[in-house]
């Protein structure tokens, strides 16, 4: 079999790519290791910037999006049981941010690639790039019991963390960046409506939590716990008692629990892998860096990729311009490394980690004071929470 691009991974990121490519003709196999209903299985992101909805748009997939996610004008941070309101609009000239889960938009995706003339491999075992330096790129995978082989002039890697596209490029020729965290965050999905018509990030004295949403019936809340926590230890029970304890009064009163959809314990890492190229084979999304959730730039970070890595092949196939080809990795790593400080940024003032000093304690107390209370500070958070522009190939 013989294609334009093999896209390693069925998660956001190679669905997306895969639906954008697909419509300026660009012929792609999608080879995905698990089940479609695994892949949907996975509660992560929930908050989309504005670039990632246009992308959405532009894939042909944003219909449910623009119907049933909303748009929220702004957040909530909570420090010690004061709250304040971050005024998107306000503060950057009108943009704001769109709440939908990416369970829902991967079935959108899913839905929109099914509709399509493309080809994807579900179930697809020992998933394996080969010559990625070479003129002859192809990769081979078992499905079915059966081997296969497809050539291509493109790899991309969006097979996340712990995928195979990273590990596959000599250790020589690439460079890890990464910091780990003294704690996760237990995520429970419930059939409840949210406690606050926005988001509210809180920082308390036994550890962060979050307050978001899905829709105006369904919530997710999160808690931070200790590295060596399991979710079994975690009843729904303790996880509201625990909640209502680090929320701020008016808004433990009003908290309205349920039982659990899904609960679960994600960790905290930042990871940057660089360059994100070698050869023809390209890394987007997780398979290339990871971020802590406090920000909520995984996915839209992913999502810029994913527009770089479009709008140079566009140009490739459509203009001849291969020589845009190598300046995939530089593009991409500007934005990443934003995300990655203004994601370290916030889950440093807004967790309580072991280990923290006294001294820095007054220090996060501090700063989170001053761009709180000034317009300057609340203005950074805003512009930054709802993401900066896209560069233009
Ligand atoms: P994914 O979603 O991990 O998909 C990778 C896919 O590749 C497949 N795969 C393979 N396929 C073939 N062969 C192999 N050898 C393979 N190995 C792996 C996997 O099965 C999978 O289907 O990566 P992708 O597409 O790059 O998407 C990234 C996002 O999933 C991630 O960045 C976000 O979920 C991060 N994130 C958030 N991002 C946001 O922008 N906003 C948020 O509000 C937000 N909240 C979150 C989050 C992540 C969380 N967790 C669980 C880490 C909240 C949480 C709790
Ligand atoms: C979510 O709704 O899952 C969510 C929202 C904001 C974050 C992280 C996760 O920063």
């Amino acid at each position: 079999m013989k294609t334009k691009v093999v896209i390693i991974g069925a998660g956001p990121s190679g669905l997306l790519l895969g639906q954008l490519l697909q419509r300026q003709g660009i012929d792609n196999v999608i080879l995905e290791r698990v089940t479609p209903d695994y892949v949907l299985g996975r509660i992560r992101a929930g908050v989309l910037e504005q670039g990632f909805a246009d992308l959405l748009r532009a894939a042909g997939a944003g219909e449910r999006m623009d119907q049933e996610g909303e748009v929220h004008d702004g957040v909530e941070i909570a420090v010690d049981g004061k709250r304040t309101h971050i005024d998107f609009k306000k503060l950057t000239g009108g943009k704001s941010v769109i709440v939908y889960g990416q369970t829902e938009l991967t079935r959108d995706l899913m839905e929109a690639r099914e509709n399509s003339n493309q080809i994807s491999y579900y179930e697809a075992q020992n998933v394996t790039p080969h010559e990625i330096e070479g003129e002859l790129p192809f990769v081979s995978f078992e499905h079915d019991g059966k081997k296969h082989k497809i050539q291509c002039d493109y790899i991309a890697g969006c097979d996340g963390y712990h995928g195979i596209s990273r590990k596959s490029i000599p250790r020589e020729h690439i460079t890890e960046y990464e910091e780990i965290y003294p704690g996760g965050w237990l995520g429970l999905l419930s059939e409840t409506p949210p406690v606050n018509p926005e988001l509210v990030y809180v920082r308390h004295e036994r550890g962060f939590a979050l307050c978001s949403m899905r829709s105006q019936t369904r919530s997710r809340y999160y808690i931070q716990v200790g590295a060596d926590e399991m979710v079994e230890d975690w009843s729904d029970e303790r996880f509201w008692q625990e909640l209502k304890r680090r929320l701020p009064d008016d808004l433990a009163e009003k908290l309205i629990t349920g039982p659990s959809i899904e609960k679960s314990i994600a960790p905290m890492r930042s990871f940057v892998v660089e360059p994100m190229q070698y050869g023809c084979l390209f890394l987007l999304g997780d398979a290339a860096h990871i971020v802590p959730p406090t920000g909520a730039k995984g996915l839209n970070t992913a999502a810029s990729d994913v527009h770089a890595l479009y709008s140079i092949l566009s140009k490739v196939y459509n203009e001849g311009r291969t020589d845009l080809i190598d300046t995939y990795s530089e593009r991409c790593l500007r934005r990443v490394w934003n995300g990655q400080r203004f994601s370290w940024w916030m889950t440093n003032l807004l967790h309580k980690f072991p280990g923290t000093s006294a001294f820095e304690e007054k220090i996060h107390s501090s700063e989170l004071e001053y761009y709180l209370n000034t317009e300057e500070g609340r203005r950074i958070i805003a512009e930054q929470y709802v993401g900066l522009p896209y560069d233009e190939a």
